[in-house]
């Protein structure tokens, strides 16, 4: 009898139109060949590899949703997820980059820039000239972005802005920041280049988590920037909030494959494995884990298509990528520590991939809206009650 995928037992695939299946393919493909050689060395060493940026551009994979006319693939948002799922089955730290570029960087100039400002940076951020990142998050307390202390003053046609922002993807890899400020007309977004007198990013170190991608702090020291590199179409917190929902949805994709890089990482180890006699992956205890783990894929898929299928009718309600991002992450941390474990001692180097799945996913569980910033939008939802 033909075998199911374990990775996809439901045949998840079956849904995606002939196109999604060819963008799944082509990332899929790009990560098994360049990636997954590297990828072990660079988290060891801590290096973002910047070198692929090139083909991932090439294979029109930043801003991939944003249309052709401003030199992008005019995808629609189940390919996107394809996208993030593929390249985290390779590694967080390159999906994030791609989250960034994509959704938190191309998405507020589509979304919320003038024409100009989407001809001048959309085309050349596609192409991956550009590098962004976004600046919300800041030293005193990340949850709660709407108490920011980043503030912009008007001087004449000027803008002056002071602050820092903290955890920053991308920082020191950047052209150019969206940088989100105070202004007396409530919160609005910056584009500072980061040539800027004023502006500097310092890389933060010591990291456990997210070892092959770059995390930076901001500092702007009366950074001066002209009225045009104001992004003029959003004011208040749900301009960054907005970039969130995108960066979000796709972060509900991209852990199925890191959870499914896991999975099949073990089920290749533990029918390998002979212990008393026997193959690992004859064991009950052992099965028991697998299949769970195949379950808990199995649904964050489906949620994850379903949520896709919303969006790209226009529907997707940010409660609903909240649940999928809490669902999702804790899913595939669950299973990437679980493989750890079964992998023994060879589980605790890079030279398996559990491990570092499991720290990336730390970030993951984190950044974005941590779980419990998600459970209590879901929470808020079901309630009516603000318990934040
Ligand atoms: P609240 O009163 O709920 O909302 C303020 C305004 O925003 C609107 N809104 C949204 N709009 C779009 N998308 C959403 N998800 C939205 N959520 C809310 C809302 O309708 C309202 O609009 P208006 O017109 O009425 O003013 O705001 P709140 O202050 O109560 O905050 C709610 C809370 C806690 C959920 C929010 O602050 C939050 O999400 N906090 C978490 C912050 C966060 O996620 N930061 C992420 C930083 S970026 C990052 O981590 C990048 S890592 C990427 C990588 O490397 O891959
Ligand atoms: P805090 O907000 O201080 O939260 C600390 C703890 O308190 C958490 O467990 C949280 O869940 C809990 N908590 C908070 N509020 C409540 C409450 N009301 N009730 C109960 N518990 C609560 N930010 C950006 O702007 N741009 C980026 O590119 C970016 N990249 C990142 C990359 C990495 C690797 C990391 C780790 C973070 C990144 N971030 C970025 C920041 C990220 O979004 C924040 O770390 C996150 O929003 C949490 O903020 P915080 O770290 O200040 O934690």
């Amino acid at each position: 009898a033909a075998r199911l995928n374990p990775l996809d037992l439901y045949d998840v695939r079956s849904l995606l139109t002939d196109e999604e299946r060819m963008v799944q393919d082509t990332v899929g493909r790009f990560v098994d060949e360049k990636v997954l050689p590297i990828i072990g060395d660079c988290f060891d060493q801590g290096r973002f590899p910047a070198e692929l940026v090139p083909e991932i551009a090439n294979l029109g994979l930043l801003g991939a949703t944003i249309p052709e006319k401003y030199g992008c693939a005019g995808m629609n948002g189940v390919s996107y997820g394809l996208i993030c799922q593929e390249l985290e089955r390779g590694d967080s730290g390159l999906r994030s980059f791609a989250s960034v570029q994509s959704s938190l960087c191309m998405y507020p100039i589509y979304a919320y820039g003038n024409e100009e400002q989407k001809m001048q940076y959309l085309p050349k951020m596609a192409a991956g000239e550009i590098i962004g990142c976004f600046g919300l998050t800041e030293p005193h307390g990340g949850s709660d972005p709407a108490n920011m202390k980043t503030h912009a003053k008007k001087d004449g046609g000027d803008w002056v802005i002071n602050g820092a922002k903290m955890w920053i993807t991308n920082g020191n890899l950047a052209h150019i920041a969206i940088v989100w400020a105070q202004t007396d007309d409530g919160i609005q977004g910056f584009i500072v280049p980061a040539d800027t007198k004023g502006f500097t990013a310092q890389e933060v170190h010591k990291k456990m988590s997210l070892r092959a991608s770059v995390t930076s702090a901001l500092f702007l020291d009366n950074v001066r920037v002209p009225d045009a590199q104001r992004l003029p179409n959003v004011k208040g917190l749900k301009g960054p909030l907005g970039c969130l929902t995108q960066a979000r949805y796709g972060i509900t994709w991209g852990p199925i494959g890191a959870a499914q890089a896991c999975l099949k990482e073990v089920l290749d180890y533990t029918q390998e494995r002979v212990l008393f006699g026997r193959p690992l992956a004859s064991n009950q205890a052992i099965q028991l884990k697998l299949a769970d783990m195949a379950r808990r894929i199995t649904m964050a898929q489906l949620l994850s298509l379903q949520l896709g299928r919303l969006k790209d009718a226009g529907k997707m309600e940010p409660t609903q990528v909240s649940l999928a991002k809490w669902n999702n992450v804790r899913m595939a941390i669950d299973i990437a520590r679980d493989c750890r474990d079964m992998l023994g001692g060879a589980g605790i180097t890079v030279e398996h991939s559990a491990i570092r799945h499991a720290l990336n996913l730390e970030s993951v569980i984190t950044y974005e809206g941590t779980e419990t910033v998600h459970q209590l939008v879901v929470g808020r939802e079901l309630t009516g009650i603000n318990a934040f």
